[in-house]
């Protein structure tokens, strides 16, 4: 036989195979689209699209000269019912966005051999050598779907002869670390060791050394939303140790799923402006919430008069961005910091941000990958959406000046080491509830403030987001960054309207890319004010 005989049979087995283990994971009668949070849906409908995941996974591995892809199966806030799935990249980045149409392509294929087909026209297409080496790991949260979706995933990598390693339970942002770690260990920059052990050291010893002859903090209550984040966080506060900081972590039942996220996590304690069950708030002291698969934080306290106050990823923003400058000023060191957020982010923020801090605000649409892309321009790029999801990135550029930099007194050394500390404790691949909780604490710990300092430095305004669930959210087309609607028409003229008659007025309407429905947001000088403005435009738009 020839090689090119050879090599015809090895493809065609491995289509085969394809066509053969898809039989076992049979495509439902429904259309799946791969959006800014992967692949989200009711954990039960999603077996035939995660084991396609998996061949989508061997091709992008082998497109990439075998470079480690992850897969992280996991819907984050979402309710335990649901699943979802996302591709990393080999950097710890997200999934390269022209690959979002092979994901939905392949989760939509009708037949077995269609699916057999597709997989094979997306290798000639992308021209990828299918007999080339291909390197998958994969992770998930704590949901009762996990496991089976587990089992259709290694059925798809199996079919399409990747090679494989199950990392069992993690954290989102674990997942993306590791598969950094993996594709720089050969490198001369190593990012850590690969594994959740390697995470817990990196983190803990770069806190240390941001901690270093400072008072211990006060103990820090964390609501771990019952999921993933609370057996994690326990093991990075071992790793820690007791000595340096205390962590309470509450709602961590991971062995009663239908807990998970129920009242509690970020996510119910920002949009209801509420604490979670599961708390018992003590005025003036700091908590914080994670999300399900803890890549979101926010913090809260209670001041003197009972009153709640969240410090929402604005505010940890602003607070990484004020620090940050104030490093940089005290080494002399010229680097330009930057702040990346969405519409959602509170006006009262961005005022903040580019009046007081003088430092530049980029607007993208939401969803962090574009929040991700905007920030990197920076030498020092902090993007946070108003959920509590974001992280630093340091360039490569500032990381060499910053190492290179030669210190003319200790205040000036002081400086560098606690910003190239910083640089380790921050979870660069992607928002990391655990890094931006040590890293936010640390901040505090160096300014001596507890969260009603942190939150002097603005005051948000009133502000809601609201669902309105219409006929076709597709008809609604943004620009501007999803600030202004350009279609239907007309509409954004009506909205306008209806703003200009509020004293601080802001409201912009958009469709969700992750639940069939419009998300109104309004903000507002008074509660009352904000109130009303949101009924107004959710009014407006209710009927399409
Ligand atoms: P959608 O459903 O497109 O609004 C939501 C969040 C995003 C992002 C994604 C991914 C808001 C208003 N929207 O997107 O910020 O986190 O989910 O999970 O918070
Ligand atoms: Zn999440």
């Amino acid at each position: 036989m020839s090689d090119q005989d050879q090599s015809d049979q090895v493809i065609l087995q491995q289509l085969a195979q394809i066509e053969q283990f898809s039989t076992l994971h049979p495509r439902l009668d429904k259309t799946f689209t791969y959006g800014t949070a992967g692949f989200r849906e009711k954990g039960a409908l999603l077996d035939s699209v995660i084991f396609r995941v998996g061949l989508l996974a061997a091709l992008r591995s082998r497109k990439l000269e075998g470079q480690t892809i992850g897969v992280m199966i996991t819907a984050s806030h979402n309710p335990p019912e649901d699943n979802g799935v996302k591709l990393i990249d080999p950097q710890g980045e997200m999934l390269e966005q022209s690959w979002e149409e092979y994901a939905t392509r392949f989760a939509n294929a009708d037949s077995d051999e269609y699916l057999a087909r597709e997989y094979l026209n997306a290798s000639e297409v992308l021209k990828i050598n299918l007999e080339a080496p291909a390197a998958v790991v994969f992770a998930r949260d704590t949901r009762e779907s996990g496991p089976r979706l587990v089992a259709a995933l290694k059925d798809g990598l199996s079919a399409a002869g990747a090679e494989f390693t199950d990392y069992g339970e993690l954290t989102t942002p674990q997942l993306h670390y590791i598969v950094k770690c993996i594709n720089t260990a050969k490198t001369p920059s190593p990012y850590g060791a690969p594994t959740a052990q390697g995470y817990y050291d990196k983190l803990s010893s770069a806190f240390k050394v941001v901690l270093k002859n400072l008072p211990k903090p006060s103990a820090v209550t964390v609501d771990a939303a019952n999921g993933i984040g609370g057996p994690q966080l326990n093991a990075l506060a071992s790793a820690i140790g007791s000595d340096v900081i205390n962590f309470v972590v509450v709602n961590a039942d991971v062995a009663t799923p239908t807990k998970l996220n129920f009242q509690c996590g970020a996510d119910f304690v920002k949009t209801q402006q509420k604490q979670p069950s599961g708390v018992d708030l003590v005025a003036g002291q700091i908590y914080a919430s994670l999300d399900g698969d803890a890549d979101r934080i926010v913090f809260y306290y209670l001041d003197e008069d009972s009153g709640f106050h969240l410090l929402d990823g604005d505010k940890i923003a602003s607070l990484i961005a004020m620090f940050v400058q104030d490093l940089l000023a005290q080494s002399g060191i010229s680097l330009e910091v930057g702040v990346v957020q969405t519409a959602y982010a509170n006006g009262s923020s961005s005022q903040y941000l580019t009046e007081v801090l003088k430092v530049p605000v980029t607007v993208t649409s939401t969803g962090v990958k574009n929040l991700h892309h905007a920030a990197v321009l920076f030498d020092i790029g902090v993007y946070f959406e108003a959920n509590g999801h974001g992280t630093v990135l340091f360039s490569p550029g500032a990381i060499k000046a910053l190492e290179s930099f030669e210190a003319n007194s200790p205040s000036q050394q002081t400086a560098v080491t606690t910003l190239l500390s910083l640089s380790d404790l921050i979870n660069q691949t992607v928002g990391d509830a655990l890094s931006d909780l040590l890293l936010v604490i640390a901040i505090l710990t160096q300014k001596s403030w507890g969260p009603a300092e942190w939150d002097l430095a603005y005051t948000d305004l009133p502000n809601r987001l609201v669902k309105v669930l219409v006929k076709d959210r597709t008809v609604f087309k943004t620009e501007n960054a999803e600030r202004r609607l350009v279609q239907p028409a007309g509409v954004q003229d009506k909205i306008d309207e209806i703003v200009k008659k509020y004293k601080f007025g802001r409201s912009f309407v958009r469709a969700s890319g992750t639940e069939d429905a419009l998300r109104v947001y309004a903000e507002a000088a008074t509660q009352g004010e904000v109130v009303d403005l949101t009924m107004k435009v959710a009014e407006l738009v209710k009927d399409f």
